[in-house]
């Protein structure tokens, strides 16, 4: 790699959404090392040094050929085109101008800035936060609430228990690892999602609390269908689940539990409204069905009288009840957590140590760890004063139909209609479900315009890219929500190519557009990080202060953050005196049924947690033209589709294709071997993987990870060459209610690809990019 023969020497930290670590640059690559004080340093580590190949980052600024050639409007080339380069003056200038344009013909509720996704770590460069903060400057955008990762769980939580402490702080990992008895993991507590956390995770602890609960006694039962949801050193009694029948499983625990007078009746009066129609329905009240252990077995695959065992030692010991996030992201996700929430009622431990429920432990590093007790630095984003907005998984749709009603959380909404998408650290032909359809919706816009790094295909459905640096080659503060630590991110590397910060390009728009002054507040890139760093100092109770200024933090490297609880139980406070400490929900208590959910007349999200059977469901297992169902969870080898090209990515591959997991009976009965080539097709595209057999896949399901680059590149042959699974997915909300994704299953059929494999190309830039 050629890079103006600027080296940076030694060893520098930095930080990742994976964890921190340091980076000494040599200038023909990147040698990357943990950081010591990790107890538990994650192998996407080995991803890093891939940010800097120049084969696939974008170098310059560059124009979609038709696009520059015919001028803004809807066009169906989007992801087809090449593309011509641009200088960054010429882009800057085009760029600016269509803004503008958009802005004054059709007002700002023309412009989309929802611009979802992770972007990288750190505070400043955060591209989310420098997105908002520039279109907030021209008058603001139409913006998107919520976020993929627990999109349904979220409206849900606030009518339930009035708030989103459950995700935000839940019962935290030491308390755990000292009193739970019993952790019984529906969706599991999967070491890979552990690894990540959005901002950074300074100490990866989450496999050391678990091995700790297990030296001391814990007992794990595992509720998914694949067997690695828990680590295996947890001995764990695995019940392979049909996915999507969680909620069966969890009313007839609840069920169970009841029937046997084994339920907490103080807790459930005190503490709980609604109950008696909770039990109407558990009971068959309504429609004569008794959700008990033989009606869920039918349902979820695990026999009756393990059920029946499992509900009777839930209710003899303290026991945690642990929902992914996993679970909701899938039709009707929201009643998976309602329904483990009204188990955890049923058993009367919520507020105990390690009693109760928590939502997403080990769906994320930071789940657990406890919140700082103080902001962060933050980049200040201004004001939007556009009131529109989109709940986020529904950006197909406002494309797709604008002016259209759609339902949300009880209102009755409208899409707006938007002329001018704009995207910055997010990847929505990674995260969007039903790509054929999102390839439609892009193509409607007059124009699409992306900061991107890699050539990716949000970079490829673009018609204006503008290229940025890495998080490699630009400062920053490290830091999350629930972190221990901050840290001084060093720049590692010169910027590749042409690339800009985000902050660089909005900078450079907005002088374009005279509003440069409201967007810097007169200040550079370092003098904003200094200034965040110290703004935030300033703020901190004085106890609190580490007694650092900028000069000697960033000299340090790291600051350790001081002030997070030792120890934290979820609804304490609550369980002590419910009237004291009131839930914000119109009861005040946990609402096991809800007047208000009720109230919006939902058929798909009634007023107490149901089963509702998924589409997904409507024939068994094993039968129709798609018989198994496929579970699209997030990656091992990578966070979601950064640095697919890296080495912990790239060695997982199966001929270069992500691989697919199916339990050898499933792939013998398909006359397939481990290794070979399938196509995978669902009732909305077709996707090539490599085969991979393993046991510790339920029979009827078969496993690909989401984040392997969108490769249309070969249609002849299936949507997708690479193996994205969202080429497979619907794209349909959870319910009115929350409209959340649902990506997480889909039906299937896995068959040999017995012609020639077309290359992947998704890792090459796309026509007139010199590779
Ligand atoms: P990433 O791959 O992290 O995915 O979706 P998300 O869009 O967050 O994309 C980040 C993009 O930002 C990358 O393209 C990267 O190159 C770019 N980038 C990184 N840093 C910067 C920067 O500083 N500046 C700029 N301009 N760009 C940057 C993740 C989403 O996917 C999530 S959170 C979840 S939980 C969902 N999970 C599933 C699932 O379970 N199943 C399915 N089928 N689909 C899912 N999609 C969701």
């Amino acid at each position: 790699m050629a890079h103006h023969g600027f080296v940076i020497e030694g060893y520098r930290p930095h930080s990742a959404h994976w964890g921190p670590f340091h980076a000494a640059y040599a200038g023909d690559g990147l040698d990357v090392r943990p950081d010591p004080r990790d107890p538990a340093p994650s192998p996407l580590l080995r991803n890093i040094p891939a940010a800097l190949d120049e084969r696939l980052r974008v170098l310059a600024p560059y124009a979609r050929r038709g696009w520059l050639d015919g001028g803004p409007g809807a066009d169906g080339r989007r992801g087809h085109d090449e593309y011509v380069r641009l200088s960054w003056p010429e882009a800057i200038e085009l760029a600016a101008a269509e803004l503008d344009r958009c802005r004054r013909t059709f007002g700002n509720t023309a412009l989309y800035g929802g611009s979802y996704g992770w972007g990288s770590a750190g505070r400043f460069h955060h591209p989310q936060s420098q997105i908002h903060r520039f279109l907030n400057v021209l008058g603001g955008c139409v913006r998107s609430v919520g976020n993929y990762s627990f999109g349904a769980s979220a409206p849900l939580l606030r009518h339930v228990v009035g708030g989103l402490e459950p995700l935000d702080n839940p019962t935290s990992w030491p308390v755990l690892a000292e009193h739970t008895e019993h952790f019984v993991c529906v969706g599991g507590m999967p070491a890979k999602n552990a690894q990540v956390n959005a901002g950074g995770a300074a100490r990866h602890t989450v496999p050391g609390h678990l091995r700790a609960a297990r030296a001391r006694g814990a007992r794990f039962t595992l509720i998914s269908p694949l067997r690695d949801d828990l680590a295996a050193e947890l001995d764990a009694e695995w019940l392979p689940v049909v996915p999507g029948t969680d909620t069966a499983l969890l009313l007839a625990l609840s069920q169970t539990i009841v029937d046997r007078g084994l339920h907490d009746e103080n807790f459930l009066r005190t503490h709980c409204t609604g109950f008696d129609r909770l039990r109407d329905y558990l009971f068959g009240a309504d429609d004569g069905v008794v959700k008990d252990a033989a009606w869920a077995a039918a349902l979820t695959g695990i026999d009756a009288a393990t059920i029946v065992r499992l509900a009777g030692q839930m209710a003899a010991r303290r026991t945690m009840v642990t929902l992914s996030w996993s679970l909701q992201r899938s039709r009707h996700g929201e009643q998976p957590v309602w329904a483990g929430i009204a188990l955890a009622c049923v058993l009367g431990q919520i507020g105990l140590p390690g009693g109760g429920f928590g939502h997403g432990y080990g769906s994320s590093a930071g789940v657990g760890e406890g919140s700082l007790p103080y902001p962060l630095p933050t980049l200040p984003q201004g004001r939007n004063p556009v009131e529109e907005y989109i709940p986020v998984a529904r950006v197909a749709d406002m494309l797709l139909e604008p002016g259209q009603e759609y339902d949300f959380d009880g209102q009755r909404r409208r899409y707006p209609g938007i002329r001018l998408v704009y995207w910055a650290g997010g990847n929505p032909f990674h995260h969007h479900q039903d790509l054929t359809r999102l390839r439609r919706a892009f193509a409607r816009p007059d124009t699409v315009i992306a900061h991107e790094q890699f050539w990716t295909a949000m970079a490829r459905h673009a018609d204006l890219v503008l290229p940025a640096t890495t998080t490699l080659e630009r400062d920053d503060l490290g830091c999350a929500r629930q972190d221990s630590a901050l840290i001084a991110m060093h720049r590692v590397a010169p910027p590749l190519g042409e690339a800009r910060s985000d902050f660089a390009i909005f900078r450079a728009l907005a002088a374009e557009l005279g509003v440069e002054q409201e967007f810097t507040g007169g200040r550079g890139e370092r003098e904003w990080i200094e200034h965040l760093y110290e703004d935030w100092r300033a703020r901190l109770p004085g106890e609190l202060d580490p007694g650092l200024d900028f000069a000697a933090f960033w000299q340090a490297g790291r600051i350790e953050l001081p002030g997070k609880p030792a120890r934290h139980v979820l609804y304490e406070d609550f369980r002590a005196d419910p009237r004291r400490h009131r839930l914000s929900t119109p009861s005040g208590l946990i609402e096991l049924y809800s007047a208000e959910i009720a109230s919006y007349g939902y058929a798909d999200c009634p007023g107490h947690p149901a089963w509702l059977a998924p589409e997904e469901l409507a024939e068994p297992l094993g039968d129709g033209e798609f018989p198994l169902l496929l579970v699209a969870n997030n990656p091992a080898t990578r966070l979601h589709s950064q640095l697919d090209h890296g080495a912990t990515s790239a060695e997982a591959k199966v001929h270069g294709r992500e691989p697919l997991r199916l339990h050898p009976d499933d792939a013998a009965a398909r006359g397939l071997a481990g290794g070979d080539l399938v196509r995978v097709t669902s009732a909305t595209g077709s996707a090539l993987a490599g085969l991979v057999l393993s046991d510790a896949v339920r029979p009827g399901v078969a496993q690909l990870s989401t984040g392997a680059w969108f490769d249309p590149s070969a249609p002849e042959v299936a949507t997708c060459v690479h193996g994205n699974p969202n080429v497979l997915t619907r794209d349909v909300g959870t319910s009115r209610l929350a409209q959340g994704c649902t990506g997480q299953l889909t039906r299937v059929q896995v068959e040999a690809f017995t012609g020639t494999p077309p290359p992947v190309r998704a890792h090459e830039p796309p026509r007139g990019v010199d590779a």
